[in-house]
């Protein structure tokens, strides 16, 4: 009797430790965006859901990895969840770029039917990865932040340019500006230091990184929509229990609807916040937008040629929808 007391309480505190489980989850972008804050409630609901057998720790702003390491952190184990930037694995294949080539898809619906077809073939290439996405949200329509008003691309020649992938910077050099690399949280400092002079990014991002404080003029160029995605180490999904696994999928589908919705609040309210805070919103001049369109299709004939058959048939499916 003793004894079999003795082996309970060691089997019920094994049992209990596999129960608890605490994961780590690396993200780049800061406490104050929209998809920071959609992450903090996916993990406030698993938690609730699971009784607390399986509390997520957000490590926001890459404060625990930085941006470029967070998948391969993710794919070795190192932490079983992450967050970052799609379009980021555009060098393992053209498939996880599409979504931050210019004139593709500017609206959300377009962006829907964009993912509808994007996300299937993704799906298999992470796979291969041992990852597995949970879910995507897309930023707001990207746009052009600068100093006075840009009235046609030459414009942009010889401007210091943030960048945040290899596609704007593609772009950036295209319209004969200088690209330079920056991380989000560090945008204000790039300009205070006269590291960069413009960007292009989404209303969001311009209101997090206080825009107003350093460039005058917002042109809603609205030239893609680029995406932000979860994925999860699939030997680390595995191992949780079943009912925390669809805990976790069903908190995955909630936070993609709830952050498409999100995304799309924010587009006009930030809009509006930068407006407030004295910055001129100025529509594109059909001669800008024509010219960024001709950079757009330059980019699109770079990105076929070197893009797979399965991420070729992304663009297929998508426009022939
Ligand atoms: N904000 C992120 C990515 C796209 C966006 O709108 C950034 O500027 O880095």
């Amino acid at each position: 009797m003793k004894h079999f007391a003795i082996v309970s309480a060691l089997a019920l505190g094994v049992t209990s430790a596999a129960q608890a489980d605490t994961w780590d989850m690396p993200t780049p972008y800061g406490d104050a965006t929209f998809h920071t804050q959609n992450i903090a409630q996916f993990a406030d609901e698993i938690a609730a859901a699971t009784d607390g057998a399986l509390e997520i720790t957000v490590h926001s702003g890459g404060s625990l990895f930085p941006h470029g390491e967070i998948r391969n952190v993710v794919r070795s184990g190192q932490v079983p969840i992450g967050e970052f930037f799609l379009s980021l694995l555009v060098n393992d294949d053209a498939a996880f770029g599409i979504d931050s080539q210019p004139f593709v898809a500017t609206s959300y619906d377009d962006a829907a039917r964009l993912w509808a077809a994007q996300e299937p073939v993704i799906t298999e290439l992470l796979s291969a990865q041992g990852l597995m996405p949970l879910f995507s949200v897309p930023w707001p329509a990207q746009g052009l932040y600068t100093n006075g008003e840009i009235a046609t691309v030459d414009d942009l020649a010889g401007l210091r340019f943030r960048s945040y992938n290899a596609a704007l910077e593609e772009f950036a050099t295209l319209a004969k500006a200088a690209p330079v690399q920056v991380e989000a949280p560090d945008i204000p400092q790039a300009f205070a230091t006269g590291q960069v002079e413009a960007m292009v990014t989404s209303p969001s991002t311009g209101v997090n990184s206080t825009a107003w404080d350093f460039v005058t003029h917002y042109t809603p160029i609205n030239a893609w929509v680029p995406k932000n995605i979860v994925v999860v180490n699939e030997r680390a999904f595995r191992r949780l229990p079943e009912d925390v696994q669809a805990a976790v999928m069903s908190a995955a589908e909630a936070a993609e609807a709830r952050g498409w919705e999100m995304s799309a609040a924010e587009a006009d309210a930030q809009t509006k916040v930068l407006a407030d805070n004295g910055m001129v919103i100025v529509e594109p001049s059909a001669e800008l937008t024509a010219g960024l369109q001709e950079i757009g299709a330059q980019m699109l004939e770079n990105w076929k040629a070197n893009a797979s058959e399965a991420a070729l048939s992304i663009l297929t499916t998508y426009q022939g929808q």
